[in-house]
């Protein structure tokens, strides 16, 4: 907790470290009142540093000292110093074993950074920083080192004791307690240390690599949700088979664990070959989960066992690297999870994601590169730009290299930096010695924040049947960020020509055969032009087919462009992009004008994507969901939240009164015929059906609302349960608070549907719904201090619930100030990520703007404060810039 400014620590004062470990023992007296942990470390001078003081800082934080000792000799207190947040030891020769014992307290851990109580389990998270919570170390991800770890517990109460690499024996100790020893052969940093211990179901599988070793896969649950394993357990042996054939990575170690704990920051954690889940991403049946869960636990699976490769075997230099080891295992994944489902459906879902939560980051007051320079708390830098913005520029280098060459430079980047924690520029310098290519400019996207704009005019010249297209790009500078020059970004484009079909894309110089159907034009300059010849008549430009970078198109699209594209484009992705912009802009014009009436054409082009039986359903849901209020906000300068609600609903209304029956047909043709199946075809038929339930809800009509009310109480799928139950709740009345009451019945003993709950409450547009979720705070199954309970009702209503957390009066705001000042001294990660629902303050008009400050000032006012609060608060209100 910091009552003076916290020192911001900065990429450009990286220095080797003074020492390094070569081998780390410890062990551990678990208990959750008081566990011991004595660490054995052999330690020597790093030859490639620079000589400090002489002296040996080890980072620890909450550790009470018992016991230290250099080569067995217990040190005399003039040797060493304790500081709150380092144990400092004076003159320590060139290479010796240290040894040291400390208390800690898992019980009163609620931050949940290291060694933690989470129901009846004890488990740990080390990354970024919370090694140095469980004992004194260079608590740092260049410090790599072989562990060996022994635990020692009561057997009664954790009859499984689980840590990192192979299981090497147990023994009882014949006083009720009993010992377990794990053996790490290959060198990691501290922050993929972990253990478990606990009363634990196992789910055991095998898998045999491609060179034929035998791996034990195991899932540990909680004994009640034994039968909710066995999507994660296939999952899991996907992921490794998909890795192998891709990538040519196998699986190291003899045993591979996954455990879910019901108490977690965020999704899960790559630990060495125990990594621990939020029991969201673990836990799924028909009944209990959603079609997005399930793929939001395939995906989630899928990202921690890629980091065995990408992050644990090749880790990151330092915490400014993360993205090396993040953007590159996003992409992984997205790829993983575009093989086994829809590729178009999982293209349109990343770049949903990216728009909603990475573009606005990029444009707001906690704007930084996918290398950040510097940083206060590194928590605070698990971000959309360092994940997913990240995965983009891997997506762009691939699109370069194409696939093949790709594939060589990752094979040299697994070889030549196995075992070493590395840089961005070690990766990048592989993709260029594989490809031949310079990628110095590229490099640029690593360290330019903002989102680059991409301004596209276009001239025909009919006479000489020549196209041309002029692209301008610009990234604006912002107060810590100045523009860096133009960057070097790939534009996959397509020409249609007038019956829909791809052109040939002949440019002038061409020397080869061009493509026809989609060229990659690679952009360098602030301004290019290029000139396509060869043309009978003026093509319309299919522009940045896939999202072939992650910047903002700016051409002056007619809508019949619009719509054409959205007929015909040989580009799923663009397809549907043409409908989102297609939307958007009619809904940003009924906001400025709440009488205009919706164009014959735009109900015409949503009538033939919904009655395109051709089509694929899923992708035919997508066209028709219209962007979200969030999203128009971010395209207007000064966000009108009443407006863009009261014209989001409006067009809804205008739409369903002239395709209702289409909906209704849409509604009966998709409804599930047999048992229910996970099948990317059986998720598309969902979810077109819950959309057109969706429209059909719009106006309130009894019809809807009993076929709503049937689709609940039949449900056997949660899917359908959940999504017939928010369209209930946002209906209101007596069919709505009896559903929710027969759900909390059936599922009040379920945490991960209850906060499905809480969620649905939440969102509720009901203009009551602040009252509601200030109630829930004190229901019986509320509190701050689970993680996913506290995301589904507070989370929920503060970034999914933009016309109720943005009310004129300020009450949402007042909400989400005093949450975070009762959040902050229990878990400070959570706390800070909660107040990034103000982070776009400056968009709003003057009254909610004052409204908003007013709580960020009342925070930064706040005695104490934790670095992860005080970084996002002050950075936010920008008074100290960093
Ligand atoms: N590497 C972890 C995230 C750790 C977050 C620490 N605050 C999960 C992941 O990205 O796979
Ligand atoms: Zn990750």
């Amino acid at each position: 907790m910091y009552r003076n400014t916290p020192p911001t620590i900065h990429l450009k004062d990286y220095r080797p470290p003074e020492f390094l470990i070569d081998r780390v023992e410890l062990r551990f007296e678990l208990d959750a009142e008081v566990t011991r942990v004595e660490a054995l470390l052999q330690m020597r001078r790093n030859p490639a540093a620079t000589r400090g003081d002489g002296d040996l800082h080890l980072d620890g934080e909450q550790l009470e000292l018992e016991h230290v000792a250099i080569d067995g000799r217990p040190l005399p207190p003039a040797e060493y110093r304790v500081e709150s947040e380092a144990l400092i030891l004076h003159h320590v020769p060139d290479r010796f074993r240290l040894e040291t014992r400390v208390r800690i307290h898992p019980m009163l851990n609620t931050a949940l950074e290291g060694l933690y109580q989470s129901g009846t389990l004890l488990c740990t998270q080390c990354e970024a920083q919370g090694f140095r919570r469980i004992t004194y170390f260079l608590d740092r991800p260049d410090v790599m080192a072989c562990y060996t770890t022994t635990l020692v517990a009561d057997k009664g109460r954790y009859p499984v004791l689980l840590a990192n690499g192979n299981p090497a024996g147990t023994e009882d100790l014949g006083d009720g307690r009993h010992l377990a020893r794990w053996e790490d052969p290959f060198p990691k940093p501290s922050y993929l240390f972990a253990l478990v211990a606990g009363d634990l179901h196992e789910v055991a599988d095998r898998f045999t690599t491609a060179s034929g070793r035998d791996v034990a896969l195991r899932l540990y649950v909680e004994p009640e949700n034994h039968d909710k394993c066995d999507h994660a357990m296939r999952s899991l042996k996907k992921a490794m088979r998909w890795d192998e054939e891709r990538y040519g990575r196998e699986y190291d170690l003899d045993v591979y664990l996954i455990v879910a704990v019901g108490h977690f920051n965020m999704g899960a954690m790559e630990n060495k070959g125990l990594n621990v889940f939020n029991a969201k991403y673990v836990l799924a049946r028909p009944d209990t989960a959603t079609d997005q869960d399930f793929l939001g636990i395939e995906g989630v699976i899928a990202h921690e066992y890629f980091h065995n490769w990408t992050g644990n075997r090749i880790t990151c230099r330092d915490w400014f690297q993360l993205s090396l080891k993040e953007g590159f295992t996003v992409y992984r994944d997205q790829e993983f999870s575009a093989d086994m489902g829809s590729r178009d459906v999982k293209r349109i879902a990343d770049v949903r994601t990216l728009r909603a939560r990475q573009f606005p980051e990029d444009a707001g007051p906690l704007a930084h590169p996918v290398r950040p320079e510097s940083y206060i708390e590194i928590n605070n830098f698990y971000t959309a730009t360092v994940y997913e913005k990240g995965a983009e520029l891997v997506r762009m280098q691939v699109l370069l290299l194409g696939p093949e060459v790709f594939r060589r430079a990752t094979d040299l980047y697994f070889t030549r930096h196995d075992g070493a924690a590395v840089t961005i520029e070690d990766f990048v310098r592989c993709m260029e010695e594989a490809s031949g290519r310079d990628l110095t400019q590229f490099m640029r996207w690593y360290s330019q924040a903002g989102t680059p704009e991409l301004t596209v005019t276009d001239d025909w010249d009919a006479a000489d049947g020549v196209y041309t297209l002029t692209f301008r790009q610009q990234t604006a500078p912002s107060a810590n960020h100045p523009s860096l020059g133009p960057l070097h970004i790939p534009v996959a484009i397509g020409l249609l020509d007038g019956a829909g079909r791809d052109l040939p894309l002949r440019i002038a110089e061409d020397t080869a055969e061009p493509p026809s159907g989609t060229r990659v034009l690679e952009l360098r300059r602030e301004e290019a032009t290029y000139r396509f010849v060869g043309l009978r008549a003026r093509p319309v430009p299919s522009l940045l087919r896939g999202f072939s970078a992650p910047v903002r198109v700016r051409y002056d699209y007619s809508d019949d462009d619009l719509m054409f594209l959205m007929a015909h484009d040989s580009d799923g992705f663009n397809r549907w992009d043409a409908a989102q912009t297609l939307a958007q802009r009619l809904l940003l014009r009924l906001v400025a004008e709440p009488e205009a009436a919706v164009p014959e054409g735009f109900v015409a082009a949503f009538r033939r994507a919904l009655t395109d039986h051709e089509a694929d359903p899923a992708l035919r849901a997508e066209v028709l969901k219209l962007p979200s209020e969030a999203h128009l906000g971010e395209q207007m300068a000064i966000v009108d939240v009443d407006g863009i609600h009261r014209a989001r609903e409006g067009l809804k209304q205008a739409i369903l009164a002239a395709l209702r029956d289409e909906f209704r047909a849409a509604y009966e043709d998709h409804r599930d015929a047999g048992p229910y199946e996970l099948t990317p075809a059986a998720i598309g038929r969902r979810a077109l059906k819950n959309l057109a339930l969706g429209y059909l809800m719009q106006d309130g009509d009894a019809e809807a609302v009993d076929l709503c009310t049937a689709q609940f109480e039949a449900g056997t799928n949660m899917t359908d349960v959940i999504a017939a139950l928010g369209l209930l709740v946002d209906a209101g009345g007596a069919p709505a608070e009896r559903a929710l009451d027969t759900f909390y019945r059936r599922w009040s003993g379920d945490p991960l549907v209850l906060d499905k709950w809480f969620a649905v409450q939440a969102a509720s547009k009901r203009p009551d719904a602040l009252a509601r979720v200030e109630a829930l705070l004190g229901h019986e199954a509320f509190t701050l201090r689970n993680p996913n309970r506290l995301r589904s009702l507070v989370g929920v209503f503060c970034n999914l619930n933009p016309v109720r957390f943005h009310a004129a009066d300020g009450a949402g705001y007042r909400f989400l100030g005093d949450r975070v000042l009762e959040l902050d001294p229990l878990n400070p990660q959570m706390a800070s990520r909660l107040l990034q629902a103000l982070a776009r303050w400056r968009c709003y008009d003057p009254d909610r703007q004052a409204r908003m400050r007013a709580q960020l000032e009342r925070i930064l006012d706040a005695v104490e404060l934790s670095k992860d609060v005080y970084e996002v608060a002050s950075k936010t209100l920008g008074e100290k810039a960093i």
